[in-house]
């Protein structure tokens, strides 16, 4: 499984808290690549999960890293939120009650709220260290959610959620966990997974980020694959997170009752596609397509 790379951070200030005094570089590196963003660090901590770092940054605004990866940032995260959320959310047969597990920046929580269908929201986060930095110093990212009468917030084990839920308890479980090293590890197995596929609704539909298709080929390879075996079929959607290794990510994507995800429901996503800036039915239909050849031979049996 990844592991992440070494950061290099600019030179803090004595108390973590305490701005550094001067703008650098802030990587994340991995086998031999910086990605990286010219910002300084406002404040880092290590909480009993990761060492929890907040940024700003010339080119997109305050951001947050994990472990020395980059999580978010506030003029980038669109990218990835309304590409975990849409397609699970058009396609549901239901979108009553939703789970978010991880997700502690608010984006993924936000994007979902915009359906008006969803009546409960619960997001579980493990670490709340990430849930009130976001709050403090990223609040445009979780915009209303925070305040939002159908959001309900636990801070605790997103993995023993799903195994305590009842089952058939969910329309929608959008798994929007760190990357599988450290606390999020867990969130890329078979066990977790059939937890998910447990408390689905029939019609339910199931979302993860599934890591870059060339940063981390292999372990987006094996998720999809597991997560292909546990449902009986899955799809890998393709876009782009700039900041993150290569910049190039994929989610996946599954459900109950087969692929309903690939094709949006037309008035739910006229809903909710004026506010986004990348995701849009036509844009989701080419981010499926747009499986590298490669993949799709790794990939082999079709789905059923
Ligand atoms: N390498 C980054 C993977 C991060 C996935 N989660 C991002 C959190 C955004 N809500």
């Amino acid at each position: 499984m990844r592991k992440c790379g070494e950061t290099i951070l600019p030179a803090m200030a004595e108390s973590s808290t305490t701005p550094a005094p001067s703008p650098g570089w802030i990587d994340e590196i991995f086998d031999g690549v910086r990605y990286g963003l010219a910002g300084r660090v406002i404040a880092e901590e290590q909480s009993p999960f990761q060492r929890v770092t907040i940024i700003e940054s010339e080119r997109y605004g305050k951001g947050l890293l994990l472990d020395g990866c980059w999580m978010t940032a506030e003029r980038q995260e669109r990218h990835y939120h309304e590409s975990i959320v849409h397609p699970a959310l058009c396609s549901a047969a239901s979108v009553e009650r939703v789970l978010v597990i991880g997700g502690g920046d608010g984006g993924t929580a936000r994007e979902c709220l915009r359906h008006a269908g969803v009546q409960h929201l619960d997001m579980v986060e493990i670490d709340g260290l990430v849930v009130k930095w976001s709050q403090q110093h990223l609040p445009s990212i979780g915009g209303g959610c925070w305040s939002d009468p159908r959001f309900h917030l636990t801070v605790g084990d997103g993995i023993a959620w799903a195994a305590n839920a009842a089952e058939a308890s969910y329309d929608v479980v959008i798994v929007d966990g760190s990357d599988p090293a450290g606390p999020a590890e867990g969130l890329f197995n078979r066990a977790f997974f059939e937890q998910c596929r447990r408390i689905l609704k029939p019609g339910g539909v199931f979302a993860t980020q599934s890591e870059s298709p060339e940063a981390f080929r292999q372990v987006h390879i094996d998720t999809v694959k597991v997560i292909r075996e546990v449902f009986g079929h899955a799809d890998p959607m393709y876009g782009w997170v700039p900041m993150y290794p290569s910049g190039w990510w994929s989610w996946t994507f599954a459900a109950i009752d087969g692929r309903r995800y690939l094709e949006p429901d037309a008035s739910r996503a006229a809903a909710v596609v004026d506010g986004c800036e990348i995701w849009s039915p036509r844009w989701q239909r080419g981010a499926f397509d747009a499986i590298p050849a490669a993949i799709e031979r790794s990939l082999g049996a079709l789905n059923a």
